[in-house]
């Protein structure tokens, strides 16, 4: 009597049999890197209100603790971007900093600067109308440039709340040349072999103008730059129904694709767990890297969340989870019948092929994988039974509410 195929089997059979390389497949999984942000390990919520949750992490060293063990539980996010200065070190220690995640098994990723939460930048920070401003503000993305040479950072990732909130309040050409000046003037600190990301986002905090709305405005601004700077793509910042895969093409066979901030939206920058309102899309956008191949080498994957009423670590890891979910459904296109039906122009049959491969279910390849690289099969159920949660709601206490940031 032989024993019953597993899913795993069945699976990769069916994989082969279109012409997949299973081995490769799981080999690409295994090499997958997601970032995480330090900052969805605290407390964080809505503009209306802060649900303080037990445990969430206080100081850059307890954020460094979580993200380790989102990689520890998940094997795929060795890395964590910091906030400046919401983790700056009261001692300014950075090379601390960098010991502590390498210590734990993580590397310190993207420093991203903020230059939008002191009272100086009501009216903006580099697009400010006053000069003295927009030093102060270059100042600080210089000090982020030299914390990226303590840190061993490559990237610096730049998102501005610049903009303004009535007609006629400032000249949008005058803002636009302030920005080409600031970041120019930013771009020529960047550490050798690093790259400055630049974020855009259609609205809020700004609702007349935003100074960097949207991917051609960041990517004319890159263009003007050189060629370290590139734009950074955030899932939640976009109008909706833009087609946000297309513009991931674009940017890619530009050259100029320089990472991703994940998230979720349902309606504006609502900061929700990656792929939890439209797998779809995030499926559709891996496909579009899966197909770009070696040009997609350098994209950081970073998540940029926010929670507010379910947790910090758990929904991470959720998120982590859903990114490698997405990946694997990326890597069982089949590449070449799908080349010959567009090519046929059959419509529908390329659709299908497509949506069959998001139909797919990896679940069985991803346990294999994880068993592979050692970390448990069902990474959220083992989180969730380890203990961490509770250790970490006994040791960290629960804070006040609050609105806003921190
Ligand atoms: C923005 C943007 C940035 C993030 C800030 C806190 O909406 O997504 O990436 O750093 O929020
Ligand atoms: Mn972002
Ligand atoms: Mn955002």
């Amino acid at each position: 009597m032989t024993d019953s195929p597993t899913g795993y089997t069945l699976l990769t059979d069916q994989l082969s049999a279109q012409g997949l390389d299973v081995p490769a497949v799981e080999a690409a999984l295994k090499a997958q890197h997601i970032e995480t942000p330090s900052w969805g390990y605290a407390n964080s919520g809505t503009r209306f209100k802060v649900f303080p949750w037990p445990g969430a992490a206080r100081t850059t060293p307890e954020k460094l603790d979580d993200a380790a063990t989102v990689h520890k539980f998940t094997g795929i996010a060795g890395s964590v971007a910091l906030h400046i200065p919401w983790d700056k070190p009261e001692d300014g220690d950075y090379d601390a900093v960098r010991q502590y995640a390498e210590a734990r098994g993580i590397q310190v990723g993207a420093i991203n600067p903020n230059v939008f939460q002191d009272e100086v930048y009501r009216l903006g920070s580099l697009g400010h109308p006053s000069a003295a401003t927009r030093e102060l503000a270059l100042d600080h993305i210089i000090e982020c440039c030299d914390i990226m040479l303590r840190t061993g950072s490559h990237l610096l990732s730049l998102w501005f709340a610049d903009g303004t909130n009535y007609a006629g309040q400032d000249s949008l050409r005058g803002r636009k040349r302030r920005f080409e000046a600031g970041l120019a003037a930013a771009y020529a600190h960047l550490p050798p072999a690093s790259r400055m990301l630049v974020e855009y986002k259609f609205f809020e905090p700004a609702f007349y103008s935003t100074d960097i709305p949207d991917w051609g405005t960041a990517l004319n601004l890159c263009l003007k730059l050189g060629p370290q700077a590139q734009v950074l793509v955030d899932l939640g910042h976009h109008a909706p129904g833009v087609n946000i895969e297309q513009i991931v093409a674009l940017l890619l066979d530009e050259g100029r694709l320089g990472g991703f901030h994940f998230n979720n939206r349902r309606y504006a920058d609502d900061d929700l767990i990656v792929g939890s309102v439209n797998p779809y899309e995030l499926f559709l956008i891996y496909a579009v890297l899966v197909e770009a191949g070696e040009s997609a080498r350098d994209v950081a994957y970073m998540i940029d969340q926010s929670h507010n009423i379910e947790g910090k670590v758990a929904p991470m890891i959720a998120s982590v989870l859903n990114c490698q979910e997405a990946y694997a459904k990326a890597l069982v296109v089949p590449r070449e019948r799908l080349a010959a039906a567009q090519a046929a122009g059959d419509v529908l049959g390329a659709h299908q092929i497509i949506t069959d491969a998001f139909r797919t279910d990896v679940r069985p390849l991803l346990a294999k994988v994880r068993q592979d690289v050692g970390v448990p099969t069902d990474p959220l159920a083992a989180y969730r039974a380890s203990g961490y949660e509770a250790q970490i709601a006994k040791a960290r206490g629960k804070a006040s509410g609050g609105s806003g940031y921190q």
